[in-house]
């Protein structure tokens, strides 16, 4: 008996497109992403994975990505559970800023330092920021918890707890869950899944739209390392697309 666990990185934003860094920003999907949430949930519904439960974040982008992908899958009617703990990396006062422009600002080292590094935070982002979240009201219940900014090691800090308590619960009822998130937040969850090193974490990047399916034994450790894409060409062509944003 194993645990059935998806992972689906939200479809391609409007900020993707733009090459913005976005992190709590709430931007939406463009019509790219959402034709990559349509065919995440075809794959869903061509391997026979079909979720009893949805985990998202609180940003719209992996909102709409669920959305899309369930109902293709004739899902929508499935329970879902939302926690800011999925969120996005808070990008901090690189919110809103072009990568390239970034990149060819501070240079690369710096630049991959910030995107990249385990435990690098970018500088914090300032409250009267258009970019900031510190009066949205989705978030009034965290306080001082609310972020300013984050490196992978702090969105892990705030996940793990959220995936002890909740996510891991439902895989143990036998339930097959499906968690749409980001970049970041799912590549913390990978690295906690596959025991992947501090260094060796900045080279993993998460294509949009391309479901990641694990399968985890008794002990929650992947049958698999690095678990199954289900479009594995597709997956390894937007692998590197990530891998080069901000680069010319
Ligand atoms: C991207 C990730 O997050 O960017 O915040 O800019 O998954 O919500 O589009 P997502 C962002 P990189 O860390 O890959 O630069």
């Amino acid at each position: 008996m194993t645990y059935k666990l998806i992972l689906l990185r939200h479809g391609h934003s409007e900020w993707n497109a733009k090459n913005l860094f976005t992190g709590w920003v709430d931007v939406d999907l463009n019509d790219q992403g959402r034709e990559e949430a349509a065919r995440g949930g075809e794959l869903l519904v061509e391997n026979n994975l079909l979720p009893d439960v949805l985990y998202t974040s609180l940003l719209k982008r992996a909102i709409n990505t669920a959305n899309i992908s369930l109902d293709k899958a004739d899902r929508g009617w499935i329970p879902v559970k939302r926690d800011w703990r999925l969120n996005e990396r808070h990008y901090g006062a690189l919110q809103g800023k072009d990568k390239a422009q970034t990149l060819a600002e501070y240079g690369e080292e710096q630049f991959m330092e910030w995107r990249r590094s385990y435990d690098t935070p970018p500088p914090p982002l300032s409250d009267d920021s258009e970019f900031s979240q510190a009066h949205d009201p989705r978030y009034a219940d965290l306080g001082d918890a609310l972020p300013r900014t984050e490196c992978l090691k702090d969105v892990l800090v705030r996940l793990l707890p959220y995936w002890e308590s909740d996510i891991k619960e439902d895989l143990k009822a036998g339930k097959t869950v499906l968690v749409t998130a980001h970049g970041n937040s799912l590549r913390a969850l990978v690295k906690h899944l596959d025991g992947i090193s501090d260094d060796a974490i900045a080279s993993l990047n998460i294509p949009t739209g391309i479901p990641l399916v694990y399968d985890l034994d008794e002990d929650f450790q992947p049958v698999k390392p690095g678990g199954t894409y289900l479009d594995p060409d597709a997956a390894a062509e937007a692998i590197l697309a990530v891998a080069n944003q901000g680069k010319k």
